[in-house]
């Protein structure tokens, strides 16, 4: 991800604002304060009318038709497809699998990989910080393949320990599958310096990067990552959708994941055979509609540029932290040195669940519990958190309410 460079103005903001319809609306009579986009961020005007257009003027089914229609259809959806290819700097559109989101693309890999290349006593690779996409998969496919699920494990700021991380490496280790940004502590993970390490012993690599792509440029090639997944309806796209992008010796290596239309070459009773990447990957009718949009969002997104965006959402991070920060009993969990613009805290003797509720009374929308990270809110053994996470739409006067709102709470709670 890159570093901050440009800054915003607040007629940027302003503007950037005005181009996502959802966040004039009111919630419970009060102005929307939309601080949940770590779980699906809000989508621009330019991305709902692709979609309705791509309806009204050119759907039919792709890559089957002669007809124009289908033809058109065609080059909507691989249009989407290129334009992934480029916000990864992937260095060909073959290595672009449309799936449903980071979780299909994860489940691919495991299924994938695994039934290849996992054997008895091999070892699988995550951290204590992995959303449970990047756990139950590997779970499922290391009972399968009777191999073994090993944990880095993080320290109290909620930065993975790389010493130990180089000491789970061996022989036996077949894959590693980190994720890029946590979607719990705003963690931002050292995965170029961690995929270097794990090639050092010849082992591949999958990035979760469904909370990385909101927050910052993401460069495949160099990073070097062998899989890296992520969801469009976290970065302005539609929900449905989602990338794994794959290194081409590794998709070609690895079996389909499903088998129906579109991923085969020919099919006989007796044998089929399968279509070349990255169709051998995408069986049935695609999300067609949702390539199409994600592929405006990704071209939204570049067009106010991540240096921007990340400048924005680390001042909007560090004048939340200092604001929360003065509040009595209020515990921040995740204080890494490299963080998104994620903040989960907790307040002394108030469960999270009843900070949401009031939150959501003063139409302010933060996401309560265990994120799906349940074996995270083990290392400081709560059951969850609140959770506020901003995106590059969010401003200040979102943060104060934020502020005043859990101020009000504590006071009604305490
Ligand atoms: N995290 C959150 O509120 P899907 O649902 O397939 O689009 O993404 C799954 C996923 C995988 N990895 C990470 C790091 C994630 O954050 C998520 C989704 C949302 O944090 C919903 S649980």
């Amino acid at each position: 991800m890159q570093v901050l460079e440009k800054e915003l103005t607040q007629v940027d903001i302003k503007k950037i604002r005005s181009d996502f319809p959802l966040l004039e609306n009111t919630m419970r009579g009060k102005p929307l304060v939309f601080l949940d986009s770590a779980a699906s961020s809000q989508k621009p005007q330019v991305v709902i009318d692709a979609i309705s257009e791509y309806y009204e003027k050119q759907h039919a089914n792709v890559h089957r038709g002669v007809y124009e229609l289908s033809q058109n259809a065609t080059d909507a959806f691989e249009l989407g497809r290129e334009r992934v290819r480029k916000f990864l700097n992937a260095s060909s559109s073959d290595e672009i699998i449309f799936t449903r989101g980071t979780s299909e693309s994860i489940n691919l890999v495991a299924s994938s990989y695994g039934r290849k290349f996992l054997n008895e006593g091999d070892e699988v690779v995550i951290s204590t910080m992995e959303h449970h996409s990047n756990i139950v998969p590997w779970q499922m496919i290391c009972e399968e393949r009777k191999a073994v699920l090993r944990v880095i494990p993080i320290n109290d700021k909620g930065e993975i320990l790389l010493e130990k991380y180089r000491a789970l490496l061996s022989e036996k280790t077949k894959i590693v599958s980190i994720v890029h940004v946590s979607n719990s502590l705003g963690t931002i993970n050292p995965v170029k310096q961690m995929i270097d390490i794990a090639h050092d012993h010849n082992i591949p690599v999958l990035i979760d990067g469904a909370q990385a792509t909101l927050h910052g440029k993401v460069d495949v090639q160099d990073l070097d990552a062998d899989f890296y997944a992520f969801s469009a309806h976290k970065v302005y796209g539609p929900t449905g959708i989602g990338v794994l992008y794959g290194k081409r010796e590794w998709l070609e290596r690895i079996p389909p994941y499903q088998g129906g239309g579109e991923m085969i070459e020919t099919v006989r009773f007796d044998k089929t055979t399968y279509n070349k990447i990255p169709f051998k990957f995408e069986a049935g009718t695609p999300n067609i509609a949702g390539a199409v949009g994600l592929g405006v969002a990704l071209e939204y997104v570049q067009s106010i540029g991540y240096d921007a965006i990340s400048s924005h959402e680390q001042h909007l991070l560090e004048y939340a932290t200092e604001g929360l920060m003065q509040i009595e009993g209020l515990k921040i969990y995740g204080t890494a040195d490299k963080k998104a613009s994620v903040i989960s805290f907790n307040v002394d003797g108030i469960h999270p669940y009843d900070i949401g509720t009031i939150l959501d009374k003063l139409g302010i929308a933060v996401r309560t519990g265990h994120h799906c990270t349940q074996p995270l809110m083990e290392q400081w053994n709560i059951p969850g958190t609140v959770r506020a996470s901003f995106a590059v739409y969010n401003n200040k006067e979102d943060v104060d309410q934020l502020i005043q709102g859990v101020k009000r709470a504590v006071l009604m709670l305490s």
